[in-house]
């Protein structure tokens, strides 16, 4: 029984990485579950398990009558699904997957190796299908850059057209490569590093990463060699912040294998040396903004250096509410942690008596206030599948005490969030504006052929003696699954205290290899849309239309004193009652970046009693609520309170989406003719 327990953990254990690749992405072009095969596993074991989140056709209920029919039938059937229950349930969530036709379905390939081994490097190299949300012409749409990962791909900038529509721009922008025989592009970045109004571009990879300047003409120049960032690391994740608050971003990296040529392997011994506590990772390079275009690693200096993890994801925030930002990582193999801003150029690791020592595989950050205490909690996935029943963690912010200590309790299990089987991206997000904040979460390893990869690992781990560091133990996966075909999850918030799972009724529970997860309001009407990227398979664009989403703000803010994306500035509203807050963050969740426009949902409210912005530089800016209306996007500029598009350094596009935007919101008849005019029509030519 022992051994039994210690092989299954084992088993799901090594991988918890990203996945495997060969040759699934060939079926991938055309349906959206074309690769689910048999399909009938799709809601298995691991549905039930610790969580009991039940799967997600017992969730359907609920929601069940919004059925698939589109938007017309999910009005009416919306309204009096909410009707009926006694004090009014929340209202349904939908989304319409619209990526062919809005010509933002990418198709991911993994890196590829040469080589005896090359099979098992590339299980545990393959992934890098990541998503950066940001509107790099400052017309006022959010746009998107799609990464691609195999040696001769392209990643991709889409311009956002403002129609739902996107022009794949990447030609003239000069920002498609990064893929070679030595590097594999793992991740991406919109941050604005010189303050000049045009955010910029880095490109993570497995290998050094790329920094692209904004020329403002929509061309990209590549200035990594003159930028300092020369640094050769494994890295899957990227994230910027201020943590000095000297008004200039600096740069964050997630490495997950130590910086070895893995493409020019000189030892095999190279996989984790442990499985629960792995100390031989890559661990995370801190990288200093000098405010004149270069970048100095004060990695050491900060005090993350003694940090060996096996980095999957990092996120940001807040934590303590001191109004200097603060650290989480999450680490495959092991132990995350959580460092606390000294507020002096240093950070201090508070792991153990924040949240414990943790041995599971920890693979997505987010942070949000999904209780509204006015405390940042935090979203990390783990892996629950019938080998390993880790659960997620949803880490509640207890606050800081009496004597000073900040502590975190897990109430995954409590709040319904526990499972989303092999986990990857995660993000809250408030899709239906009832003023709670929900959460999407994508899942699944590797779908391929019906042979299961399980039993073949077994076999190896129950060999006498193994090396489980060397490359050359692991047996080749070929066209077998490994968690494949899992359906994703969508937790709806019901009041801060529990979520309920309706990815099906919600029309979101593809079968896909799901890793990053993206939110943004692309077409401005109010409502959160979500892109998520898929290991080697093609990416999704779901457009939120909800009929009955409730009244909404949205606020882009820009700094002057602080960094001019104002990431790191924390928004809070009081409205209806609520006290709704948001922190402005650079990249957090798995291989993607959210748009850094500050979404919330009102509920039924219709006025705003006080919003007060937080700005990195410490400045507390009160904003009059007159000034700003709800269902509408306004512009916030430090120092200067709301100011029209154009002063904030928009341009045409944004005040026509703002003009646009503050037409009526909650009436589902407006709701739905504003729907069918600004959508396409199917198959409409670009
Ligand atoms: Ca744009
Ligand atoms: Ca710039
Ligand atoms: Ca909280
Ligand atoms: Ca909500």
């Amino acid at each position: 029984m022992k051994r039994r327990a210690a092989l299954a953990r084992l088993a799901a254990g090594w991988l918890a990485a990203w996945l495997a690749a060969t040759p699934v992405a060939a079926a991938g072009g055309g349906t959206l579950n074309g690769n689910a095969g048999a399909g009938g596993d799709a809601g298995k074991a691991g549905n039930g398990s610790p969580g009991g989140n039940g799967g997600a056709s017992g969730n359907a209920g609920a929601g069940g009558n919004v059925g698939a029919t589109g938007n017309g039938g999910s009005v009416a059937a919306g309204a009096a699904a909410a009707a009926p229950a006694a004090g009014g349930a929340p209202p349904a969530i939908r989304f319409e997957e619209i990526g062919a036709r809005a010509r933002a379905r990418m198709i991911h390939h993994t890196g590829h190796f040469h080589g005896a081994k090359a099979d098992i490097l590339e299980m545990f190299t393959s992934g890098g299908a990541a998503v950066a949300v940001g509107d790099y012409d400052n017309d006022g749409y959010d746009d998107l850059f799609v990464t691609d990962s195999d040696a001769g791909r392209t990643s991709h900038l889409l311009h956002n057209n403002g129609d739902l529509t996107f022009t794949d721009v990447t030609a003239e922008a000069g920002v498609g490569k990064g893929n070679d025989e030595h590097s594999i592009v793992s991740d991406a970045l919109w941050f604005d590093y010189d303050n000049d109004g045009k955010v910029d571009l880095l490109v993570a990879r497995f290998g050094t990463p790329i920094l692209y300047h904004n020329e403002g003409n929509g061309k990209f120049r590549d200035v990594t060699a003159q930028s300092g960032l020369n640094k050769f690391g494994n890295t899957i994740a990227v994230i910027a912040f201020d943590y000095d608050n000297d008004g200039y971003l600096d740069l964050l990296f997630g490495n997950y294998f130590k910086p070895v040529d893995l493409f020019d392997l000189k030892d095999p011994h190279v996989l984790p040396d442990n499985l629960d506590q792995a100390t031989n990772g890559g661990g995370v390079t801190l990288w200093h903004n000098q405010g004149n275009g270069t970048f100095v690693d004060v990695t050491e200096k900060a005090g993350l250096g003694g940090h060996h993890g096996w980095t999957l994801d990092l996120g940001h925030g807040d934590f303590n509410n001191d109004g200097w930002q603060d650290i989480y990582v999450a680490d495959d193999y092991g132990t995350d942690r959580l460092f606390l801003n000294n507020r002096d150029g240093t950070f201090r690791d508070v792991t153990e008596e924040a949240i414990g020592i943790d041995t599971k595989k920890g693979m997505n950050v987010d942070v949000g206030d999904y209780d509204r205490d006015g405390w940042l909690d935090i979203y990390v996935t783990n892996i629950t599948d019938e080998y390993m029943q880790e659960c997620n963690m949803l880490w509640h912010n207890n606050g800081v005490d009496a004597a000073g200590k900040l502590t975190f309790t897990d109430l995954s299990r409590e709040t319904g969030t526990c499972s989303t089987l092999w986990g990857w991206g995660a993000k809250f997000g408030d899709f239906d504006n009832d003023g709670w904040e929900d959460l999407f979460a994508a899942d699944g390893l590797r779908s391929a052929g019906a042979k299961n990869y399980i039993p073949v690992l077994l076999e190896m781990i129950i060999t006498p003696n193994v090396d489980f560091t060397d490359v050359n133990s692991w047996p080749a996966i070929g066209d077998m699954s490994w968690s494949g075909h899992e359906r994703k999850k969508l937790f709806r918030n019901l009041g801060g205290s529990v979520f309920k799972e309706m990815a099906a009724a919600a029309g979101v529970d593809n079968e896909l290899d799901g890793r990053g997860v993206a939110t943004a309001d692309f077409d401005n009407d109010g409502r959160l849309d979500i892109y998520e990227t898929n290991a080697n398979q093609p990416s999704l664009l779901y457009h939120n239309v909800t009929a009955t989403a409730g009244h909404w703000l949205e606020l882009k803010l820009v700094g002057t004193r602080s960094n001019r994306d104002a990431i790191g500035a924390r928004v809070t509203v009081k409205a209806g009652g609520a006290l709704l807050m948001r922190e402005v963050n650079g990249g957090n969740g798995y291989a993607s970046q959210s748009s850094t426009r500050v979404h919330i949902g009102l509920g039924a409210a219709t006025r705003i009693d006080e919003i007060e912005v937080r700005w990195p530089s410490g400045r507390r800016e009160t904003i009059a609520p007159a000034t700003v209306p709800i269902d509408h996007i306004s512009y916030v500029k430090e120092g200067q309170g709301v100011v029209t598009a154009a002063v904030a350094g928009f341009g045409r596009g944004a005040r026509k989406a703002a003009d646009s935007a503050a037409r009526p919101a909650a009436g589902g008849a407006a709701r739905k003719a504003a729907d069918s005019a600004a959508r396409p029509a199917a198959g409409a030519a670009p």
